[in-house]
């Protein structure tokens, strides 16, 4: 039965519970390392798994998430770049608009050309407004995406852009720096928006220790995304989960 995930999102948003999700590029990882990475995320209490990146290139995303499924109950949501990373064995799939940016494709057109697999492939579909924030040095996304991020130091311009990507009825706002930015999101930034959606904040991004996390969940972020730290080391997860868990209902 499809689960009802974007309700968990709003539930713990609601009673302040910040959550801990641990992105996996299946470029990034094997059925060895996978194994492991399983057992530190059920110890650590992981919230979510995303699944995907903006450049897959591997044919293991299905086995990748079967893995996870197998061996875990952490949800598995999809983050994907492309409409060639929708895979049935998920859980659901940010259906991600690049709202930052000015490139139709994937503000609409993409979606248009994948919409009835999409629909038809049974998962839940949970509208994100992605927003690309400058990470200090170009990377992945920046460059697939061929859209300019917002600049690190515009929190007006990230302000009313997760306005917007709200009102046109987005559910969860993604502020991605990009996976290994030199410079995570700022806790100014996060604190603009936060004070101006409703909608569930995700935030990712170069975070790369416990202390960045549970700042940034005093900023007003709800959900963290760590990937690049821990595919370097995965004995992070449970700190961070630690920071992020720790972070006070009223913060
Ligand atoms: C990237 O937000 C994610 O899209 C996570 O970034 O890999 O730098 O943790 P990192």
């Amino acid at each position: 039965m499809k689960q009802d995930l974007y309700n968990t999102f709003l539930k713990n948003k609601q009673q302040g519970k910040k959550c801990f999700t641990v992105l996996i590029d299946p470029d990034g990882i094997n059925s060895n390392k996978i194994d492991s990475l399983i057992t530190l995320s059920i110890e650590a209490k992981v919230d979510y798994f995303f699944v995907g990146g903006s450049l897959v290139i591997s044919n293991y995303l299905d086995d990748c998430i079967k893995q996870l499924k197998k061996y875990s109950n952490i949800p598995v949501i999809l983050f994907p770049g492309s409409p060639s990373q929708v895979s049935k064995y998920a859980d659901a799939i940010l259906y991600l608009s690049l709202i930052s940016g000015r490139n139709p494709e994937l503000l609409i057109g993409q979606h248009v050309l994948s919409a009835p697999f999409v629909k038809n492939s049974g998962l839940e579909i949970i509208p994100t407004g992605y927003m690309v924030i400058d990470g200090g040095a170009p990377t992945t996304v920046s460059y697939i995406s061929n859209a300019t991020p917002i600049p690190s130091d515009k929190n007006d311009i990230a302000m009313c852009t997760a306005m917007a990507g709200e009102m046109l009825g987005m559910k969860l706002i993604y502020m991605d720096a990009g996976s290994g930015a030199k410079r995570p999101i700022t806790e100014e930034m996060i604190e603009k928006v936060a004070q101006n959606v409703a909608a569930p904040i995700i935030i990712g991004g170069g975070i790369i220790n416990p202390e960045k996390a549970y700042r940034n969940c005093k900023a007003g972020a709800d959900v963290i995304v760590v990937g690049n730290a821990i595919e370097k080391d995965p004995f992070l997860i449970k700190d961070i989960a630690d920071a992020v868990h720790s972070v006070p209902v009223n913060a």
